[in-house]
């Protein structure tokens, strides 16, 4: 059972929720009553609903308002994880299974803008947890350092144009963390979501990242997930891209044990992340229809993309430039999550250009 303290404490926060306006999909489900089956359990690694919800109750403005404390979270507090789950990724139900990986075949995708009118630059990652450990909200000091270091030895291992240097944060000066903050390349240094999560504990203690010489493949160590595994290019060149991550995890798949979920694929610290873990985004600009961006998110929806700003989630749109990506990553497998980001992108540079 969860420690009576504990269970006070996330009693006060929920009442105090209740008064909160939030179209987080955590006010939408946590219910009085799902709160009272759930609010005694604890995982193995300590973890309990607190944990899990503490990010929403602080940031009425989440649209999840979730993060998993571990991998048994998905389980035991299954009531509530899975509802969000089935909303988030297109009506997954609690009866679907995730396929298992398929990356399909290497040259299967083209270029999404082969003149270069509309995409800036694109990016696919995934996101993948060790095996055997917590998230961010239940790892120790040496946790974290544990995960470190197996990460590097299997990242520095890496042949061809994956080879490349890992840095930690800790040897980096803020002007220098700021700069490759600024070209994309690493993660914020706060947020205050994964904050309010207690997902910035030890800092810089673990945290990291591993880059190859172009900057084209980079591994993050230790922000949100245990590992955030991204290829990215300045253009459209979506399959050129795709292919060095799938050749990436290949490589990877045989030095490193991942978490997998029977039902749910690869699991994550956010509900938004399990299943294949994939964001494939372009930097875009579609001046035509972000005139009238209400219709443009319509649009959007309707063909499974989200629209994030220019410096990632939680940010505002700089020059004209938006972030287009899937938003599922549940219920299909990695070749088809890539195919929907690639229609939908297509279909609306087609708009954008008929308008
Ligand atoms: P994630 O994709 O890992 O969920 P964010 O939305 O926070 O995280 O984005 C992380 C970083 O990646 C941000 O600096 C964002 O601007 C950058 N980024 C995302 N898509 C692209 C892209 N297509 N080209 C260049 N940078 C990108
Ligand atoms: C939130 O709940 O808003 C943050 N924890 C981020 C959730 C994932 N982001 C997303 O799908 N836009």
């Amino acid at each position: 059972h969860a420690h009576p303290a504990k269970v006070r404490q996330l009693e006060c926060k929920f009442k105090k929720f209740q008064f909160a306006t939030s179209d987080s999909l955590l006010k939408k489900y946590l219910t009085s009553k799902l709160f009272e089956e759930l609010k005694w359990k604890k995982t193995n690694y300590l973890m309990t609903l607190l944990d899990c919800v503490l990010t929403g109750f602080e940031n009425p403005d989440s649209s999840m308002g979730v993060y998993a404390g571990c991998p048994e979270c998905y389980d035991l507090f299954g009531d509530l994880f899975d509802e969000l789950i089935r909303e988030y990724h297109g009506d997954f139900k609690k009866s679907a299974v995730h396929p298992p990986m398929d990356w399909g075949e290497p040259g299967q995708l083209q270029d999404l803008d082969p003149e270069g009118k509309y995409i800036i630059s694109t990016r696919v990652r995934t996101a993948r947890s060790l095996k055997g450990y917590p998230f961010n909200p239940g790892l120790s000091y040496e946790e974290y350092l544990e995960i470190e270091e197996k990460i590097v030895n299997a990242v520095t291992e890496l042949t061809d144009d994956l080879k490349g240097q890992y840095v930690g944060l800790r040897d980096m000066t803020p002007d220098e963390i700021d700069l490759m903050v600024d070209s994309h390349v690493l993660y914020k240094e706060s947020d205050r979501f994964l904050n309010a999560a207690n997902a910035y504990r030890y800092w810089p203690a673990g945290r990291g990242y591993f880059y190859n010489e172009d900057k084209t493949f980079i591994v993050w160590v230790n922000e949100e997930d245990h590992m955030r595994v991204i290829s990215m290019q300045e253009g459209g060149n979506l399959g050129e891209i795709y292919d060095r991550l799938a050749k990436a995890i290949q490589q990877l798949d045989e030095k490193l044990e991942f978490e997998r979920h029977e039902r749910l694929g690869f699991l994550s610290m956010c509900p938004t992340n399990v299943g294949t873990g994939i964001r494939a985004s372009v930097h875009i600009k579609l001046p035509n229809l972000a005139e009238d961006m209400g219709s443009l998110e319509k649009i959007a929806e309707e063909l499974h993309l989200q629209i994030r700003g220019s410096g990632g989630e939680h940010t505002a749109s700089v020059g004209g430039i938006l972030d287009v990506s899937n938003k599922r990553r549940l219920g299909l497998t990695e070749r088809e999550v890539i195919q929907e980001m690639n229609d939908g992108v297509l279909e609306l540079i087609r708009l954008e250009g008929s308008k």
